[in-house]
């Protein structure tokens, strides 16, 4: 090119730059045109067969253990619209890339779109909960999107009459491909929304338990900032590899038991609600709650006793686990005895006196006590195989974490604030809370600085499977820095470990302590 001898050249760069930003649009609408109709077409398929969902689902699932840490100690719990958020912003680059490629060579342009495509079918077929036609959102979106971009390049290759009136052939097709993208997203959207479960959810009235919770003593939260003794559904943790919490139709939903069983049982919502239900205050906590952390909530769950569902099926004697699956295809797997030796582990259907929220199961996820949620409290639970662990691996024992995961012995401290800074002259509150389910908490003990171990007021608690609220006064607090350290001892005796180990496998442990200031 000799672009310096052309005469022309100064009068047909802005054209040429205008016809770059046209090619970037294009690429843009053609992208979105993908995505809107893959959108929409899904919410008729299956949530899963959202091109971007299924790619980043597929994603989450194939992301090496380190960097899903990673991003969990970076994000915490944003750590899923954190991952969307980057794919859109790759999305918006590729299809800015694919835009310019296709002006110059089109058929380049239009294989990469293809290939795009080709990825997410690749994904969203692969996906647990796939559907027969789980490939049809990503193929036909590919294909409008393949398309569009074809009429749009054409378009600005064509050589455009000089007046063609107030819209040229040119800008009616970048309008119609935009108005397309936006409909189809849009219509996407709405029809999602209308699977979503929160009107069901509403009108759902919980029976009565036949075996009511304990009342709730006397004496909790009466140290300001300590943890609420209650953990509401809206404070309580989420953990769950879902990156679009699923919506089940809970007229639809079933909880099929079978497997290693005399009798092959499947249980409708109705049914749930019609048996005699148990509620029990229990606290979870997740394997990858550091020491300190707040991966834990305390709740008064409402379900059927899962000893009682096992009886009816009859579970061999040589099965030793309990194979869960969810909507989603994620699993668990948990021991037999765990759930059979007598602690309240069971189907739970209700939260607080509410139904489960979306986030926490609904309509129905498994609850035992005592074990860490990733092997024991599977939500929106659809199945349940009997089986024996040499047979069977569940999703994070296939990525590294213990098959067997008791919850350790642990205790928080809430107050102080770490980097507190404290006036002298004035009894220091120290407070928080304590948990070894199962098991129960005798004693808590904090030691300030270099000192003696002292006894923390243990508040009653009313379970063995919850945490307990403990409290000390520190008087005659001296100006200066201090460290603060608090360990727990379980009802049996054993003293919460000082060794400090990472959540995976099978759980931190460690004495917590606060850095605090009195001035
Ligand atoms: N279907 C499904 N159930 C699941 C998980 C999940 O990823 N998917 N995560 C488990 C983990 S690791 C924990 S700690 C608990 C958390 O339950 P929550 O989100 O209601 O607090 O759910 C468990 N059940
Ligand atoms: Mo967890």
């Amino acid at each position: 090119m000799h672009r310096r001898a052309d005469p022309d050249a100064r009068a047909t760069r802005p054209s040429r730059h205008r016809s770059r930003l046209a090619a970037v649009l294009a690429g843009l609408l053609s992208g979105g045109l993908t995505l809107g109709v893959g959108t929409l077409l899904a919410s008729f398929v299956t949530r899963s067969a959202d091109p971007v969902l299924g790619v980043g689902q597929e994603f989450i699932t194939r992301t090496p253990e380190w960097l899903k840490e990673w991003a969990i100690r970076q994000f915490g719990e944003a750590d899923k619209a954190v991952l969307l958020g980057s794919l859109y912003v790759t999305l918006v680059l590729l299809f800015v890339v694919i835009g310019l490629v296709a002006l110059r060579r089109l058929r380049v342009g239009l294989a990469l779109v293809l290939l795009l495509g080709l990825a997410a079918v690749g994904a969203t077929v692969n996906r647990p909960d796939a559907t027969a036609l789980s490939w049809l959102p990503s193929t036909v979106g590919t294909l409008a999107g393949a398309g569009a971009l074809l009429l749009l390049v054409r378009a600005l290759h064509a050589r455009t009459p000089a007046a063609t009136g107030p819209l040229s052939r040119r800008s009616v097709l970048f309008g119609a491909v935009a108005g397309a993208a936006a409909l189809t997203a849009g219509a996407g959207t709405a029809v999602n929304r209308s699977n979503s479960v929160a009107a069901t959810r509403a009108g759902i009235v919980l029976p009565r338990p036949s075996s009511a919770a304990p009342a709730l003593p006397a004496g909790l939260d009466s140290v300001d900032a300590i943890t609420p003794y209650v953990t509401s559904a809206k404070d309580f943790y989420r953990v769950d590899t879902a990156l679009s919490v699923p919506q089940v139709d809970v007229a639809g939903w079933t909880l099929r038991i079978h497997g290693m069983v005399d009798r092959e049982i499947t249980v409708t919502f109705d049914d749930l609600l019609g048996e005699d239900l148990v509620e029990r205050w229990m606290t979870m906590t997740c394997v990858s709650n550091e020491v300190g952390g707040n991966l834990v909530g305390n709740a008064r769950w409402l379900g059927m006793p899962l000893a009682r569902l096992l009886e009816r099926a009859g579970v061999r004697p040589e099965a030793d686990m309990l194979f869960s699956r969810s909507v989603d295809g994620f699993t668990i797997s948990t021991p037999v005895a765990a759930v059979t030796d007598g602690r309240d582990a069971m189907i739970a259907i209700g939260m607080n006196g509410e139904p489960l929220t979306d986030v926490h199961g609904f309509p129905a996820r498994m609850i035992v006590p005592g074990l860490y949620g990733y092997v024991s409290a599977c939500k929106w639970i659809t199945e349940i195989e009997v089986t024996r662990f040499d047979a069977q691996t569940a999703y994070w024992t296939d990525r590294g974490w213990a098959e067997q995961a008791p919850i350790k012995t642990a205790t928080r401290i809430d107050v102080p604030m770490s980097f507190a800074m404290i006036p002298a002259g004035q009894t220091v509150p120290i407070a928080g809370v304590a948990w070894a389910q199962t098991r129960g908490i005798s004693r808590v003990e904090v030691r300030i600085d270099d000192g003696d171990w002292a006894d923390a007021t243990l508040v009653p608690t009313v379970s063995t499977s919850t945490w307990v609220q403990w409290t000390y006064a520190w008087d005659g607090a001296t100006a200066g820095s201090h460290t603060i350290r608090a360990r727990a001892t379980d009802a049996t005796g054993q003293v919460q470990t000082e060794d400090v180990v990472k959540p995976i496998p099978d759980g931190s442990s460690g004495w917590p302590s606060k850095f605090f200031t009195i001035t």
